[in-house]
């Protein structure tokens, strides 16, 4: 990457350092990071002393057969039992662990005490349907408790969970039980959503009828809607959980048993099955929610907005939280239901103190108004974070006057499913933030930017993000497919994992994520990131949203196209088109340099994005380059494709 085309996001200038009070008081010290430094695998098993374990491990890092790593070898433990029965001990059982907010306005508040007998329940109800340590149960449900029972049950019994998001077709979601070969599913009839019943159960029926592995079927009834049934097959939860025993004797495991496979989405091809196990992923999802934001059990309230779908909902919902013992809330539907302000109003009634959210939320916010939280009292928020995509400076910016009162920290969290936890963060109460820029790895880990060539860049530079030191949530391999595995993730640079990211390294040394790296166009022999440029056009005051990408253009190899949303309260209107895009196109030329100057930009009212938020450049690419629109079905709302062409005056 070329100096000069390193320019926009490094002249973001404002800086947030933190506040005296929360320094001092801060959970995370800056001592934090020379005791790792001093020895990176003492730090981690003083971080792996914080949970219980069975027995105690020999060796903390087998790397002998890397890239196939092994943590805290020898030691055993029960993942369920960290999560609920060791706070009850502890004489917390009366703490509330979530509070469940129903999209309808239902809600349920579980204490640790009654999570302990839900999920005794649950395991038990599992090991009667025949459910065995060393078995795959597919979970397929919406964001209830049921949820988070349902995989407790099976860590609790040593079973690997596959959780597939509901909003999947049956198609997803039949690979996906063929792949793990499940044995049972856990669904529910259907689940709220934008103010309607939405039907879960057929999507699992079709898929398993194609899917032997599956011997039963275990149904929540969340909706009450019909639902069509195989006596054979299907049991109501209702009937085989609520009457199991309460009580269940946790069996430890050892630190390597397979905890959950996770598939991820996006790229071509078969989806991957990233296998996660117990000892190091429990240590490092803990260790991370602890300190990233600063975590008090004993008062807190923390709400994390990920769907359990997502790796953020497995350890910033489930096994981070519930192992430190924290109060969460979990939101069943969207933010705009029955209005626009239901976020802040859940905020306001449960007293939130830690958000955890992602840029598109926040951009969604912007393009709503300041006008609608500000109707809410906020006032109990301590720690903003972000997590998904690169935040542009503007939303952070934004979150952090809006929401979070002009006074709380961001923490500007970069990690992958496949690093099963927290991996660049600031701190809070330790790093000066930089509005944009994640900043610095945390303590225990280790990740570097290189070149073509694997070598580290200089300060200033941009390049490839790497991890390079083994780290104990990482990823076990992909399901089934070892080769895979190494093929992709250790083969482009010998002895380092590759992210798949591209960053860059300001003047400090701080790193600033660019996107994945099929994200970076070349202009010109420039190369310019998708972000950059995106970053630019948000922090004009008339976009709310903007999505970027290289099409492909004969003199310049790929020219800069961007999409973009424009405020609600911006006033425009289709005459000022003209006016509005050429405003914008100087406005980019000014941020970062004339290079930069989109050739073409499409104002638009949505833009393409997956389940889990990440625009989907491919498709605006297709759009861009006058091809028929690939492949839409991982896309949250298919119909989008056809308002963007429409709006366009391009045929569908
Ligand atoms: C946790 C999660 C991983 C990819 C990752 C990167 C992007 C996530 C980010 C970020 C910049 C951040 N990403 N967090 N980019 N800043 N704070 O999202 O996992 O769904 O596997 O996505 O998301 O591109 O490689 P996953």
């Amino acid at each position: 990457m070329t100096d000069e085309t390193l320019s926009n996001l490094l002249h973001e200038e404002r800086r947030f350092p933190p506040d005296a009070a929360f320094a001092e008081a801060a959970l995370a010290q800056p001592g934090l990071y020379e005791q790792a430094t001093a020895d990176r695998l003492a730090f981690w098993e003083e971080q792996a002393r914080a949970l219980t374990w069975a027995s105690p491990w020999t060796q903390t890092l087998d790397w002998s057969d890397a890239p196939f790593a092994k943590w805290f070898v020898g030691g055993t433990l029960n993942v369920a039992y960290n999560c609920v029965d060791r706070h009850v001990e502890a004489g917390n059982g009366e703490r509330v662990a979530i509070h469940f907010e129903g999209e309808p306005g239902d809600t349920r508040s579980i204490t640790y005490a009654q999570l302990q007998r839900e999920v005794s329940k649950a395991a038990n109800a599992l090991t009667q349907l025949g459910v065995e340590a060393g078995d795959r149960v597919a979970i397929y449900l919406p964001m209830i408790p049921e949820a988070v029972i349902s995989m407790l049950a099976c860590a609790r019994i040593g079973a690997a969970h596959s959780v597939v998001f509901g909003g999947f077709s049956a198609e997803a979601l039949r690979s996906r039980i063929d792949d793990a070969d499940a044995k049972v599913v856990i669904t529910s009839d259907g689940g709220y959503r934008r103010g309607n019943p939405s039907a879960l159960k057929p999507a699992v029926d079709a898929a398993v009828v194609q899917t032997p592995s599956v011997k039963k079927v275990l149904v929540v009834q969340r909706t009450k809607q019909d639902v069509e049934w195989d006596d054979e097959r299907d049991v109501w939860w209702h009937d085989v959980v609520d009457s199991a025993p309460d009580v269940h004797e946790p069996q430890a495991f050892d630190a390597e048993n397979p905890l959950f496979i996770l598939y991820t989405s996006g790229t071509t091809g078969k989806p991957k099955g990233i296998l996660h196990t117990s000892g190091g992923y429990l240590t490092q999802t803990a260790y991370t929610h602890r300190n990233v934001f600063d975590l008090r059990p004993e008062k807190d309230v923390y709400w994390c907005t990920a769907d359990i779908g997502w790796v953020t909902g497995h350890s910033y919902i489930v096994y981070g939280p519930l192992a430190n013992g924290a109060t969460q809330v979990i939101y069943e539907g969207t933010p705009d239901t029955p209005h626009k302000g239901r976020f802040w109003e859940i905020i306001q009634k449960y007293r939130v103190t830690q958000l955890y959210t992602a840029p598109t939320a926040i951009r969604t916010f912007m393009k709503w108004g300041d006008e609608i939280p500000a109707e809410y009292d906020l006032s109990s928020l301590r720690v903003l974070g972000s997590v998904g995509e690169p935040i542009n400076p503007e939303a952070w910016v934004w979150y952090r006057k809006h929401i979070g009162g002009d006074r709380t920290p961001i923490v500007d969290t970069w990690w992958q499913t496949e690093t099963g936890a927290i991996m660049i963060s600031p701190l809070p109460g330790v790093t000066t933030a930089k509005p944009g820029s994640a900043q610095v790895p945390l303590p225990g880990i280790a990740v570097d930017v290189v070149n073509d060539s694997a070598e580290p860049v200089p300060n200033g530079s941009g390049g490839y993000l790497v991890l390079t030191e083994p780290w104990p949530s990482m990823l076990r391999g992909i399901w089934g497919d070892p080769e895979r595995f190494k093929e992709t993730y250790w083969s482009r640079f010998e002895g380092l994992y590759f992210a798949g990211d591209g960053a860059k390294k300001d003047d400090d040394g701080d790193i600033w994520l660019l996107g994945r790296v099929d994200d970076v166009m070349n202009v010109s022999g420039h190369r310019l990131s998708t972000t950059e440029i995106e970053s630019a056009l948000v922090s004009h005051p008339k976009v709310a949203e903007a999505a970027v990408v290289g099409a492909s253009d004969e003199t310049t190899g790929q020219a800069v196209c961007a999409f973009v949303i424009l405020r609600g309260d911006a006033g425009y209107d289709e005459s000022q088109a003209e006016s509005v895009v050429t405003e914008l196109r100087n406005h980019v030329a000014r941020e970062i340099g004339p290079i930069a100057k989109p050739r073409q930009i499409m104002v638009v009212a949505e833009l393409p994005k997956t389940r889990s938020g990440k625009i989907m450049r491919r498709l605006l690419q297709d759009v861009a380059e006058n091809r028929t629109v690939g492949d839409v079905t991982t896309l949250a709302d298919s119909t989008v494709m056809d308002l963007i062409k429409k709006g366009l005056g391009a045929p569908s």
